[in-house]
């Protein structure tokens, strides 16, 4: 992909970088009303956000956001920075509504307990459904932290907002710090997210009992694989000493 390289050079530089208008604006009304159906309540801790509505298991739930996930233009940055076989870690829609405070500053793969500085484990697209704009809750990240050692971590001062317009993602690595941003505008921002990690690590959602058998086998290969259905050779995740995609098969 000609784009590859000048995205790649970003992300290892700076942590991250914004790839714009990716899907269009029908694709991103369409996902906007298929939302609507499958946004509850709000978030059950200040890390979720109280004002902000979440849908997990998505891929158990609707099949527009499966182009997203395994967008080209993303896979082909994955390829470089992670062996084959690389797994989708989770996926969810995040709807910051209006009044919503600043998301917790974190980095994604911070829950592999492994001390900073070191490469990242994973990597994560936040993909901006609604534009971001410097007041609707645009992710809020902190350029080239991914490099940093094992810090108290940034202050909201060093963030800066990832305005983009809508149908963009920003990719950016599993060390990178970053959050949700407050939202002081009158209206929801909607976005979704794909974290993805090294083959060889535990995902943080268990696709297995999520998604239904049927439904992972209408699935094409490559959101197969990286749900899980895969090997990290020579045999981790080999069900029975085989292959598990064989399984989709009995
Ligand atoms: O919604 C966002 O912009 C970022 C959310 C996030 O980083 C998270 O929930 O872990």
């Amino acid at each position: 992909m000609p784009e590859t390289a000048a995205d790649l050079e970003a992300v290892r530089r700076d942590g991250f970088v914004i790839l714009e208008r990716l899907i269009d604006e029908d694709r991103c009304a369409a996902i906007r009303a298929e939302t609507t159906r499958l946004l509850k309540g709000g978030g059950r801790n200040s890390f979720e956000g109280f004002n902000t509505q979440r849908v997990y298991n998505v891929l158990a739930k609707t099949r527009l956001l499966d182009d997203l996930i395994d967008h080209p233009r993303v896979l082909a940055v994955l390829d470089a920075l992670f062996e084959p076989n690389y797994l989708l870690s989770q996926a969810q829609l995040i709807n910051i509504r209006s009044g919503e405070a600043a998301q917790a500053l974190h980095y994604d793969d911070g829950f592999y307990k492994i001390p900073r500085p070191r490469p990242a484990l994973g990597a994560a697209t936040i993909w901006a459904i609604d534009g971001f704009t410097g007041t609707n809750g645009a992710t809020a990240i902190v350029p080239r932290s991914h490099d940093w050692g094992q810090s108290p971590g940034p202050t909201p001062a060093q963030t800066i907002p990832c305005v983009m317009p809508e149908g963009s993602a920003v990719f950016l690595l599993g060390t990178l710090w970053h959050g949700g941003g407050a939202n002081r505008s009158d209206a929801s921002r909607l976005a979704f997210t794909a974290q993805y990690c090294a083959p060889w690590l535990r995902q943080q959602e268990n696709f297995f009992l999520e998604v239904p058998r049927e439904t992972v086998r209408a699935l094409r290969p490559t959101l197969q694989s990286l749900i899980g259905y895969s090997i990290y050779p020579p045999f981790m995740g080999m069900v029975d000493s085989m292959h598990p995609k064989r399984i989709l098969e009995g």
